[in-house]
């Protein structure tokens, strides 16, 4: 393999420095060991070709890489594969004003698009903590959700186009920015939240939104999960909400800790919740605050005055996933239609307490579209893998409960590695199995991300 990969990246562009090949060979997860062969840096589309025709020709396999932010170990190169970096195709190429689509290299960090589109008027809405060093290609690659899904949806939602190279090798140019496309399959949705293992997407026609106006924010302080939910709907009734986010007081002590923040409110609350909306509805989100307060499912709160105090208020929700990242946090990313979460909440939290007695837990996450982050962390003295497997033991009666209530054990990180082995609570065996036949058509050696999504 070495020599004729060698012979398709000058020097400059391919890496088995030891270093190298830890840093790109994994992304946020810590309980997989990097250990790829090589990292590429493509800049072409002609590369990226002949790099899976290569990779088909002499049968090694490809991880592709982009800002390696994922929480589910789906970039990780634990066996020896190419690493293919988009570092290097982080261009966008252009933007047609009339139809709102900019056109973007893989390796475009999803920051970059959020400020070019800023730059010309308009916003691009999918958006979370680590958007500044995330990239399209990855976000595509896994449906990326995020703060603004209750308002804007997923990343799904905005890719007009894409251009991939299946894992034979063969180029796709998928619905080409078009609006009305009745012909057929559309496999630009096969690829998105693919996870890397059909081909690999290099570039994307990203359609962009007219910005909102002017944001306020409020955190609420809650009793109970159940008063989370009568918020939201009082809320829901009059004001379009921007986001619905969440968090129990454990985060926000964690939070507060690592970053030495001050408390949103005077008294602390089981949970928060922290409601983005326009400034033009503040009158209508004044009144819904007022009825919850009268309803005793929200017993304070505190609105945002200014947009710094607004990102200082939103940090104390962006900031938590990092703030527990020095625990080995597992990561559970949890969803269930609203209608069901009450009943799922209640049942989880009892298994939860029962299961984990003696670890602490923390919930947060994007209530108001159904998505929990369940981080359960690892306490002092613990190996990371006897832990790790503590974890995988009480899963799977998590998983069953999650599938009683009709849910998805993965609702925005990716299935990767961490979750692989319970893809079956979510997903039917018909379903898998015709991903797996899927995954032949289109990748028929087997060269991308194996090991991925499907074991
Ligand atoms: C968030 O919503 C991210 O903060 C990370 O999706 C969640 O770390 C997590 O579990
Ligand atoms: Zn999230």
């Amino acid at each position: 393999m070495s020599k004729a990969l060698d012979a398709l990246f000058p020097t400059s562009r391919i890496t088995r420095d030891a270093s190298d090949l830890a840093h790109w060979g994994s992304d946020r997860t810590t309980a997989y060991q990097a250990a790829p062969s090589a990292v590429v840096f493509p800049e072409t589309l002609d590369e990226v070709v002949a790099l899976v025709r290569l990779a088909n020709a002499e049968g090694f396999a490809l991880v592709p890489s982009g800002g390696r932010t994922g929480l589910s170990g789906g970039a990780v190169a634990e066996r020896g594969e190419v690493v293919v970096s988009f570092d290097r195709m982080n261009r966008i190429l252009g933007f047609d004003a009339a139809e709102r689509l900019a056109r973007c290299q893989a390796g475009v960090v999803t920051g970059a698009l959020q400020a070019f589109a800023e730059e010309r008027g308009l916003f691009y809405p999918v958006d979370f903590a680590s958007s500044g060093s995330s990239q399209i290609g990855g976000n595509i690659a896994t449906n990326a959700g995020g703060i603004r899904v209750i308002r804007y949806g997923l990343t799904r939602d905005w890719i007009a186009g894409l251009t991939v190279v299946t894992g034979a090798g063969d180029v796709l140019r998928c619905n080409n920015g078009l609006v009305k496309n009745a012909t057929g399959y559309d496999f630009r949705h096969l690829f998105i939240g693919s996870e890397g293992t059909l081909g690999l997407v290099v570039e994307a026609e990203v359609r962009l939104a007219n910005p909102p106006g002017p944001q306020r924010v409020m955190v609420l302080g809650c009793p109970a999960f159940d008063a989370l939910f009568q918020s939201l709907s009082a809320f829901q009734q009059h004001v379009t909400l921007s986001a619905f986010e969440f968090f129990s007081d454990l985060a926000l002590t964690k939070v507060r800790t690592a970053r030495d923040l001050p408390p949103p409110l005077r008294d602390a609350c089981p949970f928060y919740a922290l409601l983005e909306f326009d400034e033009s509805a503040l009158d209508a989100a004044s009144s819904a605050f007022e009825r919850c307060l009268e309803q005793g499912c929200v017993a304070d709160g505190v609105l945002s005055q200014s947009d710094a105090q607004a990102a200082r208020l939103w940090a104390l929700r962006e900031g938590i996933s990092e703030s527990l990242a020095p625990q080995t946090p597992y990561k559970n990313d949890l969803s269930v239609r609203l209608s069901d979460m009450p009943r799922f909440l209640e049942a989880a939290d009892a298994l939860i307490s029962q299961a984990y007695p003696e670890f602490e837990v923390c919930w947060y996450g994007h209530i108001g579209d159904g998505n929990l982050h369940l981080n359960i962390l690892k306490p002092p003295g613990w190996s990371e893998q006897a832990f790790l497997e503590r974890c995988h033991r009480v899963s799977p009666e998590l998983f069953r409960l999650v599938a009683e209530h009709g849910g998805s054990i993965s609702a925005e990180h990716g299935v990767g590695l961490l979750k692989r082995d319970f893809l079956g609570y979510s997903r039917s065996p018909e379903e898998v199995a015709l991903m797996r036949a899927l995954k032949t058509v289109f990748d028929p050696n087997g060269v991308m991300n194996p090991g991925k999504l499907l074991g």
